[in-house]
């Protein structure tokens, strides 16, 4: 009887869990060519699509690039806006925490503006389309559900 009740409490478990987690993608910006000029960020982009709780990693050569998040309109103009504090690790991993439109250019003078070193993306929101969640998840709400299945856990203990 225990046995039987750990294999559906798992069974539920991975149910409720596993999409969570590969749902969540890392992108590495430009796959294999980094953070870079001369590179078509929007062609990379165009058949992507971001969701909250993805993120984007920016790679590249520390002091050669840098990543600012800016609004459309410096976006636009590949103006890093003042006071911000841009990204310069090389290695920068930016969590994409709620829908939208995100822009990042690099703040290196004409790398955006002449040679192309810019990236928009639409960010989605993930629990509501298009990967519908576990149905019992959405009626009871996430912390709930985990409740009930940690007291059925429990009860699969003893
Ligand atoms: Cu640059």
């Amino acid at each position: 009887m225990a046995t039987f009740t750990h294999i559906v409490v798992f069974a539920i478990l991975a149910v409720v869990l596993l999409p969570a987690t590969t749902m969540a993608t890392d992108y590495v910006v430009g796959d294999d060519s980094g953070w870079t000029t001369n590179y078509d960020y929007q062609a990379w982009a165009k058949d992507k699509v971001f969701y909250v709780g993805d993120k984007l990693v920016f790679k590249y050569p520390q002091n050669v690039h840098n990543v600012y998040k800016v609004n459309a309109s410096s976006f636009a103009s590949c103006t890093v806006p003042t006071p911000s504090t841009g990204l310069t690790s090389g290695n920068d991993v930016v969590p994409l925490v709620a829908p939208g439109k995100k822009w990042y250019i690099c703040g290196v003078e004409g790398h955006c503006k002449d040679l192309g070193q810019r990236l928009v993306i639409d960010v989605q929101q993930g629990w509501m389309a298009p990967a519908p969640a576990p149905s019992s998840a959405t009626v009871f709400g996430y912390k709930t559900f985990m409740a009930i299945i940690s007291v059925l856990a429990m009860i699969a203990m003893f």
